[in-house]
C-alpha cells in the first residue's frame, strides 16, 4: 500500500479470525465475540519531544470482512494516552460498531500515558498538547479514510465520530475545527471546559461542604460526614416525591429535569433539629454547591447541576451529595478560596469548546447528537445544554437546527455510565 502522508508508518496489519473477544477496559458494555476483521496499527509523526520522550499519534483500525461501507471513529477518555481496542462502544447499546459492520478506528491522540487515565504530564510537550487539544483525531481520520479506501477498493460512504467525556469534547472540537471530516458526530457528557468544571467539582462544591462538615482535632473538615446517609435519604425521598411525576410517569426517574423545582430549603427544620428535616446551614450549603460557582460579584462562571435520581449514589461514582475523595485524589481541606482568581485561571482556550458557528459542518449535511447524564457529577448537563441552545441560536434557530442536531438529557445516568439509569442505548 502507498499512502499520501510521509509521516505515516504502518506497524501491524493482520487478519483476525471471527470469535475473538476484547476485554473492555471500562468494564461494561461488551463481551460478545467479534466478527472477522483486518486489524491495522500505525503511528503518525513519530518524533522525539520534550525530555527525550518518544511521541507519535498511535492508532488502531478494525475493518470487518462484512463491511457496512461506513467508518466510525471512537473518541477517547480522560487524558487519553492509550490506544483502546477499536470497537465503537459509545452509544452503541449492546452491539458495538465493529459488530454492526463499521470500520472502527481509535487513537491515543499523540502521547503515551505513564499513569492511568488521568496522566496529563504530556502537556509539557507543545505538539503533544496540540495533538490532544484538537489535532490528532483529524489526522487519524484522514489516514483511516485512506486505508479503508485501499482495503475495500472504495471510500467509506459516511464517516462518523462517537465519544463520551473527553471523547465528547473531541466530537465538539471536530465539528468546529474540522467541519468537513465527519458526516455525523455523537458527543456524550463532553469534558468541554475542564478548567471550569474542575473549579466546580474540585473547589466550589467540596469547599461548600467543608464549611458545614464536622472538624477533626486539628480543625480539618471531615467532608464525608458533611452529608449523612439520613440526609441523603431525606433529600432523595423529597426530591422524587416532588419531581418524579412531573414527566407524567411515576417510575423513579426524573425525565423532565428542567421542570424539577426541588429546593433543599424546603426541608429546613422549623423547630428543633431532627432526622426528619435538614439543619438550615446544611440546606444552604447543598443549595450553594449545586448552584455552581459564582464570582464575588455574582456572575455564574460554570452552570449549576441538576437535582436528579442519581445524585446520592456512593463510590466509586460518587454523586454530588456523596462528597469525599475523588478521581483526582483527596478532597480539598480549605474552608474558603478565591473564586474570582481561580475562575480566571480556569479558561483554557485550546481545549475549551465554546464557539458556536457550525455553518460549514451543517452546510455539508453534518448531523450532530449531544447527550448528557443528568446525574453526571463531573460535568454539568446544563453546560452542554446551554451550549446546544447557544449553538442553535447562532445557526438559524432551534427549529432549523433540530433538523440536523439534537440534544438528549439521560435521566439518572452518572458520568457516561452508571447510576439508576438505562445507560446502554443507541
Ligand atoms: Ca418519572
Amino acid at each position: 500500500m502507498k499512502f499520501k502522508s510521509p509521516r505515516l508508518e504502518i506497524t501491524k496489519a493482520a487478519p483476525i479470525a471471527a470469535g475473538t473477544t476484547e476485554p473492555n477496559p471500562y468494564g461494561q458494555g461488551h463481551s460478545a465475540p467479534l466478527p472477522a476483521y483486518c486489524r491495522v496499527e500505525g503511528v503518525i509523526n513519530r518524533r522525539t519531544g520534550v525530555g527525550g520522550e518518544d511521541f507519535g499519534i498511535n492508532f488502531a483500525l478494525a475493518m470487518p470482512d462484512k463491511w457496512n461501507a461506513d467508518l466510525l471513529m471512537q473518541g477517547g477518555g480522560g487524558g487519553n494516552g492509550v490506544v483502546l481496542p477499536p470497537l465503537g462502544l459509545v452509544a452503541a447499546g449492546d452491539a458495538p460498531g465493529l459488530m454492526r459492520g463499521f470500520a472502527v478506528v481509535s487513537t491515543d491522540t499523540g502521547h503515551k500515558s505513564h499513569g492511568g487515565a488521568f496522566d496529563f504530564g504530556f502537556m509539557k510537550d507543545e505538539q503533544a498538547y496540540l495533538d490532544f487539544a484538537y489535532m490528532a483525531n483529524a489526522e487519524v481520520a484522514a489516514v483511516a479514510k485512506e486505508i479503508v479506501a485501499q482495503h475495500y477498493g472504495k471510500s467509506a460512504d459516511h464517516s462518523y465520530f462517537a465519544g463520551c467525556s473527553t471523547g465528547g469534547r473531541e466530537g465538539m472540537i471536530l465539528s468546529r475545527r474540522y467541519p468537513t471530516v465527519f458526516d455525523g458526530i455523537i458527543s456524550g457528557d463532553p469534558a468541554m471546559r475542564t478548567g471550569l468544571s474542575n473549579l466546580a467539582i474540585g473547589r466550589w462544591i467540596p469547599i461548600a461542604f467543608n464549611q458545614i462538615a464536622p472538624k477533626d482535632a486539628n480543625g480539618k473538615p471531615l467532608i464525608e460526614q458533611s452529608i449523612t446517609d439520613n440526609d441523603r435519604k431525606l433529600i432523595m425521598d423529597a426530591l422524587m416525591k416532588r419531581c418524579d411525576a412531573k414527566d407524567g410517569v411515576t417510575d423513579g426517574m426524573i425525565s423532565d429535569p428542567l421542570a424539577c423545582d426541588f429546593d433543599p430549603e424546603m426541608l429546613v427544620c422549623k423547630g428543633a433539629t431532627s432526622d426528619s428535616c435538614l439543619a438550615a446551614e446544611k440546606a444552604a450549603a447543598i443549595k450553594k454547591a449545586l448552584a455552581g460557582p459564582h464570582t464575588s460579584g455574582g456572575t455564574q462562571v460554570y452552570p449549576g447541576f441538576l437535582y436528579d435520581a442519581g445524585i446520592a449514589s456512593g463510590p466509586p461514582f460518587r454523586g454530588l451529595l456523596s462528597p469525599g475523595p475523588g478521581i483526582f485524589g483527596p478532597a480539598p481541606t480549605e474552608l474558603t478560596f478565591d473564586v474570582d482568581k481561580e475562575a480566571l485561571a480556569g479558561i483554557q482556550p485550546l481545549v475549551d469548546s465554546m464557539s458556536t458557528n457550525l455553518t460549514t459542518f451543517s452546510g455539508h449535511g453534518g448531523k450532530m447528537i449531544f447527550y448528557h447524564g443528568d446525574s453526571d457529577p463531573w460535568f454539568s448537563p446544563l453546560d452542554t445544554f446551554t451550549y446546544y441552545k447557544e449553538m442553535a441560536a447562532a445557526n438559524g434557530g432551534l427549529e432549523t437546527v433540530a433538523k440536523w442536531s439534537q440534544f438528549y438529557f439521560v435521566p439518572g445516568m452518572n458520568h457516561c455510565a452508571g447510576g439508576p439509569a438505562l445507560h446502554q442505548f443507541d
